[in-house]
């Protein structure tokens, strides 16, 4: 061994020597459990960030610790390749698409490689390769003929900007998530998928996922927006009260506030206002006002609730000669419910805030119970808490939910409603006016049908002579490509020009790793049968609506359509933490980035100019701010293992990380540290005569129970995601090495198991300096191939204890920690773990009850 660890020699040697043995490709073997761990797959925008060394990372370590654990585990790569960035580079920079980027997945896959990812290449897929996007074509195809695809014409999020449609959840603050443009309105016809035959399904099998995270759930519950109520059907009548031959439906949660009822509301996009517009121009310009707004629902919560009367009326169900004017109102959406509704200014803060400025009448008819009738006034503020009924007729003294039984019992019996369950998730559109995405496998025939394209006509291609010259969509504008036969009737046909949502292509990558060397077919039962679902999934929370919900839909229409029998793709997920950094800024206010810097002490001087710099808070790394790190930079000053080793020691994975110049530093050199430590032992390792001694002595009886306390424990915690405690551990049986290494009194056996025990658990972290020592170690088998070491139990006895981890004398947790420790250490170790530090403000801690050994009960 040399004497100092050099990465620049050690990293590629052994990076070449994994990928020529093959030793991480993946082949199904029924005789062995399998594994399935995956990171979200990147986008292949130029050149990986620390948010991707971070993922990587995170995903390796689990990958190489199944491996040793047995596990036949699967571990692949690919790209993210369609979407708008390569459209905007073909624009801006007169460079084809496709070219661009395959240039960047070249270069970020040397970057990877380059960590030392036991990734199995040979899986490798980008979404943009016809091999890839040709199955998707028959997968759409399928869900098309089971009718889960269909084409309306509906108002569309309209990214002026990039000119295209955005889903609903890509419009931010009514801003396109991409461009940052101001989203507008526009009717057009698209493509959808029915997302919505699945919200049921969606929200039941939530509950099965019991390694998922719960707010990732609770965001996925809340999104797909289960509410339980009636629709009613109102008679309409016109300003002479003769009634009309028509009716409004309309949807309500809170069918018990009907006796509050003084008004109704319908969309500017709804059937009855579109009538009303052609009688009625002040309607008609509200409407056109209205179109030119963004429907989304977040930013109709933002915007002032605006209204037209229409001098029309509704019948109020049960009150005798009452009738409730009608609005055309901004804060209704077409796409929920009925796009109608009955207001109940005094117990809804929207209805409230309408009637306020309206002059519209407040009737309340739920009081809190303690509340006396006379004084009960509702004036700014809407009473929406549980109560008593009041003003309501038969519906009066009962509670809300008593209320809501009868009413709804009386509706139905009436005949003029019934009880209806509504989702808030719309159903899918796919359809998207870009060419740089997989192209839809339609076409319209001369004769007025739309029809799939045929398989033998498939694969729908991209065409690469394209011009970006024109806006608009290039395939739209493509000379011929859209012009087409129907090879059944010989009749002229015309293509789909739209293209598939990137999301779809993300929606079913998962699936296709497991076969993705089949050429013929999207994928083969027997490889989804073995393989999936994925064990574990590893990636950012900024994906835990979008990708994960469209993701665990397409699986479930899979399972529906071509009868996969898997119903959820990711049975373990993690949401890893945000890469941070501090900011900087010249006193004229230009960011700067870390490395035109230099620190000292607390105060940072521009390197160039020697101008003093402000420093800013800690953010996460974004271009923009200019506080990134170049991973590559890092790699090839300190080397893979330095930059893996840090991004796990500092935080807990599911917490952000600040990473800074001297914590990298400080990984650095205990990586020269770990060095030296073999180095020095290196006589011991190589001492083939060693053999177990029949009794130890009390020295090497010590250090053993150590050594296999310390291997039980690193076990676990890399087991349940906490790789920073596992990375403590490793710094602390180093620093005790270092004490026994050279104590004669110790004997010998007892060092080098733990020597052994230590490079065996530090491999999944940093797979090439262990692999260096290892065969430095005359091995000659690659240490990532070497199963993990077993814990001698009983040397485990009488040495750590489990504590149970109280919140008022809630179970919330248990810890497995040595024995008779304090209360002060368990509570160090309590803060570490995630759900249960978020959920305790240190402030507020009122006391700790600590029995040893047992329990720890933290009252808040
Ligand atoms: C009367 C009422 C009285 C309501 C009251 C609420 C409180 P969630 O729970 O989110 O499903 N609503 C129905 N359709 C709507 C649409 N297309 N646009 C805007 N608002 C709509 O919300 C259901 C409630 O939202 C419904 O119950 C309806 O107002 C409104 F004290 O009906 B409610």
């Amino acid at each position: 061994m040399s004497e100092n660890y050099n990465s620049k020699i050690v990293e590629p040697k052994w990076q070449k020597v994994w990928d020529d043995q093959k030793i991480f490709e993946a082949q199904i073997d029924h005789s062995r459990k399998k594994y399935y761990v995956l990171e979200m797959f990147p986008y292949p925008s130029g050149r990986i960030h620390m948010g991707h060394v971070r993922n990587y990372t995170l995903g390796d370590v689990v990958a190489r610790y199944k491996r040793a654990q047995g596990y036949n585990v699967l571990h692949p790569m690919g790209w993210d390749a369609f979407g708008m960035p390569a459209e905007n580079a073909a624009i801006q920079n007169n460079i084809a698409p496709s070219k661009w980027t395959y240039q960047n997945i070249d270069v970020m896959k040397t970057q990877l490689k380059a960590m030392g990812l036991s990734i199995d290449w040979s899986k490798e897929l980008a979404t943009c390769n016809v091999d890839y996007y040709s199955h998707q074509q028959k997968l759409f195809k399928s869900l098309f003929e089971n009718d889960l695809v269909y084409k309306k014409e509906s108002f569309v999020n309209w990214d002026p900007v990039d000119n295209t449609v955005l889903a609903n959840e890509q419009v931010i603050d009514g801003k396109g998530w991409r461009s940052g443009a101001e989203v507008v309105q526009k009717e057009l016809s698209q493509w959808f998928f029915k997302i919505t035959d699945f919200a049921e399904d969606l929200i039941k099998d939530l509950e099965s996922l019991d390694k998922w995270p719960d707010k990732v759930k609770a965001m996925q519950l809340n999104w797909i927006g289960k509410s339980q109520g009636c629709s009613i059907d109102f008679e309409i009548f016109d300003s002479n009260k003769e009634k009309i031959d028509n009716k409004i439906k309309i949807f309500t949660t809170r069918p018990d506030t009907i006796f509050g009822a003084t008004f109704c509301a319908i969309s500017p996009f709804h059937n009855l206002a579109t009538q009303l517009a052609q009688e009625n121009s002040d309607i008609k310009d509200f409407i056109n006002l209205q179109s030119k707004n963004s429907v989304n629902e977040e930013s109709l919560a933002r915007t002032e609730k605006e209204g037209i009367c229409t001098n029309y009326y509704v019948k109020h169900p049960f009150k005798k000669d009452t009738y409730l004017p009608i609005y055309v109102a901004n804060f209704i959406l077409m796409e929920y419910g009925s796009g109608a509704i009955y207001g109940c200014p005094a117990h809804d803060q929207r209805d409230l805030d309408f009637a306020n400025k309206y002059k519209i009448s407040v009737i309340p008819v739920i009081k809190p119970s303690h509340v006396d009738e006379e004084n009960y006034i509702i004036s700014n503020e809407a009473y929406t808490k549980d109560g008593v009924l009041m003003n309501s007729d038969f519906l009066n003294d009962l509670d809300i939910k008593a209320a809501q039984k009868l009413v709804i019992d009386k509706i139905e019996q009436g005949g003029f409603g019934e009880r209806k369950i509504n989702f808030r998730l719309r159903d899918w559109g796919v359809s998207r006016q870009r060419y740089w995405g997989c192209p839809i496998p339609i076409m319209y025939r001369e004769d007025g049908k739309i029809i799939s394209v045929p398989d033998e006509m498939l694969p729908i291609k991209l065409p690469e002579d394209i011009s970006f010259d024109k806006p608009g969509n290039p395939l739209d504008n493509h000379p011929t490509w859209k012009y087409t036969t129907c090879p059944h009737t010989g009749m002229k046909a015309v293509r789909e020009t739209d293209t598939l949502d990137t999301f779809v292509d993300s929606a079913w990558y998962f699936i296709r790793f497991c076969s993705s060397i089949n050429k013929q077919e999207p994928f083969n039962q027997d490889d989804l049968k073995y393989w999936m679902p994925v064990d574990q999934y590893v990636g950012g929370v900024e994906h835990a609506i979008l990708h994960l919900l469209y993701a665990r839909f397409f699986t479930k229409a899979l399972s529906k359509t071509l009868n996969t029998g898997i119903e959820e793709p990711f049975v373990g997920l993690f949401t890893q933490g945000m890469v941070c950094h501090e900011t900087y800024k010249s006193m004229d206010g230009h960011w700067i980035s870390p490395n035109e810097i230099e620190k000292k002490g607390i105060e940072a001087h521009e390197i160039k100019s020697g101008n003093k710099v402000i420093i800013g808070p800690i953010e996460s790394m974004s271009k923009s701010k200019k506080n990134v790190i170049d991973p590559d930079e890092i790699i090839s000053n300190y080397g893979a293992d330095t930059a893996r080793w840090f991004m796990l020691s500092d935080s807990p994975p599911e917490r952000d990380i600040n990473w800074s110049d001297a914590g990298v530093k400080g990984a650095w050199k205990f990586t020269q540290k770990f060095w030296r430590v073999y180095n020095q032992s290196l006589d011991l390792l190589n001492d083939s005569s060693l053999t177990k001694p029949e009794h130890f002595n009390e020295k090497a009886n010590k250090l053993r129970k150590f050594s296999h306390n310390s291997l039980s424990l690193i076990t676990k915690h890399i087991e349940s995601f906490q790789m920073n405690v596992a990375v403590a551990k490793i710094y602390e049986i180093l620093n005790e090495l270092v004490k026994f290494v050279s104590d004669n009194k110790c004997e010998d056996f007892a060092k080098k198991e733990l020597l052994i025990i230590l490079i065996r658990v530090t491999e999944p972290m940093m797979p090439h300096i262990t692999q260096e020592i290892w065969s430095s170690l005359n091995n000659s088998t690659l240490l990532a191939s070497e199963p993990w070491p077993l814990v001698d139990e009983s040397l485990l006895v009488d040495e750590t204890s489990t504590i149970v981890i109280q919140i008022n004398g809630k179970r919330k947790s248990e810890l497995e920690l040595p024995i008779n420790v304090e209360e002060e250490e368990v509570f160090k170790e309590v803060m570490k773990i995630q759900n249960i530090s978020e959920a305790i403000d240190l402030n507020k801690i009122k006391k700790k009850i600590y029995i040893k050994n047992k329990i720890l009960n933290i009252v808040i």
